[in-house]
Formats: C-alpha cells, sequence, structure tokens
C-alpha cells in the first residue's frame, strides 16, 4: 500500500474489464489476456486488480445442458491449474492481488460460482461462493437463452465474507448479490472497506420486455447507493460484450464512499480502470451519516432475517 500525500491510507485498484469470451475461446487465450490488463494496470499504480465473475469461460449458464457437460467444459477441479498459473504467476512477478471469478467443482464434487483473493505474493487468502443465484434451473426451450444458475450452482456455503489483506478490509461478492442490500450491509457489518466483484449481466430480460437501458441504470444506481449506505469503495468488473451473439452490459465501475462513480470503462471490450483510492474517505461518513453503532435500531429489524418473502403486516398498538 502506498502512502501519499497527508499520510492517507491508500490503495492503487484497478478494474479490468472483459470483452466477449466466446465458446471458441481456450482458457490459455483467456489467461493471456488478464495477464495482459495485469499488467498494464501494474503500469498504472495498481496493487490489486479486480477481474470478472466465471472469466476464464463464456457465460456458460445461458445454454441448456446436462450438468455433467457444464462440469466437463466449464468448471475448475483445482485453483491455481495449469492454464491458469501463468496469472498467479504475473502477479507474484508484478507483486499485484487480484480478484477473480470462475466455476468451482470442489474434490467433492460440489459446484459453486466462485471468487478468489489472490494477494501479493500470489496466495489465495479469500474466497467466496456466490449466495444470490438468479435464473432457473428448469429449460425453457421457448425462451431466446437460458440463465441457468440455479441449476448448475450451489448456493454459497459461508456466509458474505471480508478479508484483511494488501492493507484493506476487503468484501467479495458476485454479480447478482450486489442488487441485495443485505448483501453489502453483511459486509460493512463487518468493517469492509472496499467491496469487490465480477459480474455477468445479459441486455435482455428473458422474462418481460424489460427496457435495455434500464440494465445499465439498475447496474450503476446499485453500485452508487450501496456504496454509499455502507461507507465503502465499490469495484464492480463485467465480462461485457456479444458472446456468440449474446449480448451482456459492460459499465464497470470504481464508485467512491460518496456514491459518486471515481472511474468507468467506456468499451465493451477488454479494458481497464485504475483508481489510487483513498481508504479513509469514508472515515467521515461512518463518524456522521451512517455511524452504524449510534444509530442503528435492529431490535426494529427483525423482519430482514425471519421472513424470506413478503407477508401480512405487523402488527401495531391501537392509535
Ligand atoms: N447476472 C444478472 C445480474 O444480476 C440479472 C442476472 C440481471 C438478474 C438483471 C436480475 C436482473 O446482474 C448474474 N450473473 O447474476
Amino acid at each position: 500500500m502506498s502512502e501519499t500525500g497527508k499520510n492517507k491510507r491508500r490503495i492503487g485498484l484497478a478494474v479490468a474489464q472483459m470483452g466477449p469470451v466466446h465458446l471458441a475461446d481456450t482458457r490459455e487465450r483467456v489467461v493471456g489476456r488478464l495477464v495482459e490488463m495485469l499488467r498494464e494496470a501494474h503500469g498504472r499504480g495498481a496493487e490489486l486488480v479486480v477481474f470478472p465473475e466465471l472469466a476464464l469461460t463464456t457465460f456458460f449458464p445461458r445454454y441448456w445442458m446436462s450438468d455433467e457437460e457444464a462440469r466437463q467444459r466449464f468448471f475448475e477441479t483445482a485453483m491455481p491449474n495449469p492454464q491458469v498459473q501463468p496469472l498467479f504467476d504475473a502477479a507474484r512477478e508484478l507483486g499485484v492481488g487480484f480478484y477473480l471469478g470462475y466455476a468451482e467443482l470442489t474434490p467433492e464434487g460440489v459446484p459453486f460460482n466462485t471468487a478468489i483473493l489472490v494477494d501479493k505474493a500470489g496466495t489465495i487468502v479469500g474466497k467466496y461462493r456466490k449466495i444470490h443465484l438468479p435464473g432457473h434451473d428448469d429449460h425453457k426451450p421457448d425462451a431466446p437463452f437460458q440463465h441457468l444458475e440455479k441449476k448448475f450452482f450451489n448456493v454459497g456455503d459461508e456466509p458474505f465474507g471480508v478479508w484483511d489483506a494488501l492493507g484493506a478490509r476487503i468484501g467479495m461478492c458476485l454479480c447478482n448479490d450486489r442488487r441485495w442490500p443485505e448483501t453489502w450491509r453483511m459486509m460493512s457489518l463487518q468493517s469492509a472497506e472496499l467491496v469487490v466483484l465480477g459480474y455477468n449481466t445479459p441486455s435482455h430480460n428473458i422474462h418481460w420486455p424489460e427496457p435495455v437501458h434500464l440494465r445499465m441504470h439498475h447496474h450503476l444506481i446499485t453500485l452508487q447507493a450501496s456504496a454509499y449506505q455502507n461507507c465503502v469503495w465499490a469495484a464492480a468488473a463485467a465480462k461485457c460484450g456479444s458472446e456468440d451473439g449474446h449480448h451482456m452490459i459492460g459499465g464497470s465501475v470504481i464508485v467512491a464512499p460518496t456514491g459518486e462513480i471515481a472511474a468507468q470503462t467506456v468499451t465493451e471490450d477488454d479494458e481497464v480502470i485504475a483508481v489510487n483510492v483513498d481508504l479513509d474517505l469514508a472515515e467521515t461518513f461512518r463518524r456522521n451519516v451512517f455511524d452504524f453503532a449510534r444509530h442503528r435500531r435492529p431490535e426494529h429489524y427483525s423482519l430482514i432475517t425471519e421472513r424470506v418473502g413478503p407477508g401480512a403486516p405487523l402488527p401495531r398498538k391501537p392509535v
């Protein structure tokens, strides 16, 4: 972590957005792209680089196939492994940490949509398995594409986590997690300073004719509001563009605890954005507006963990 100016706690943070990964793209080719962006990010002062969700393959949950076929073609049974090793080697050589999303098949044969946090020595210091799995588990033959995360992945088996790494308190999540306020609160209640995530967000909704511009709108307001309400920096890396004709939004961003966008990509290709993050920028908000310990009233929030879906209004005292 570099100290510059008025002794601020800073971390060089980069988001490495990926353009399309097609079915025909090999992991070797993809990892070559990741290494290239890691080097560019390092050149721009990055100490931590955020890669997308399921970064090593095309977004395969858009295709109907058997679990066996999916696991054979798109899952990693070890991390690192020979195909990904060049990324770990480059990270260690340059002294840069990274977040990487991939499809994990555990030794016990359990499938997860996973992200890892790797430190400057190339050591995996944290692992998160996606909790909010969107989409469906049945085949929708009439849909233009599928969204089979509920079929191919198990729900994560550990709560949202925060890790002390690279000189910061870093929380991790994945894609759809960012839409749920509970995700962010769980990490800010563990004193996160920075939340990193990758995403693959289709432009089109298979369930109803949602106006396309809303995808980007909801993506950005979610990150900006969540960063502000939880006093964290947020860094979100897209895999985007048209993968074998299936379009996904870009809009990779680094958002400050003020809720303002500090950097945003402008293409749907491989693109690096970088910010020299002031980790203490959130301190003012934590001391005043969002001093959780002074202002939160969990005794009035019980429904948030007691109920899954909406239910009856709570009984009230007679007015
Ligand atoms: N993708 C999408 C996401 O949450 C989605 C799925 C899009 C759900 C829009 C609801 C609305 O960004 C993944 N992979 O979660």
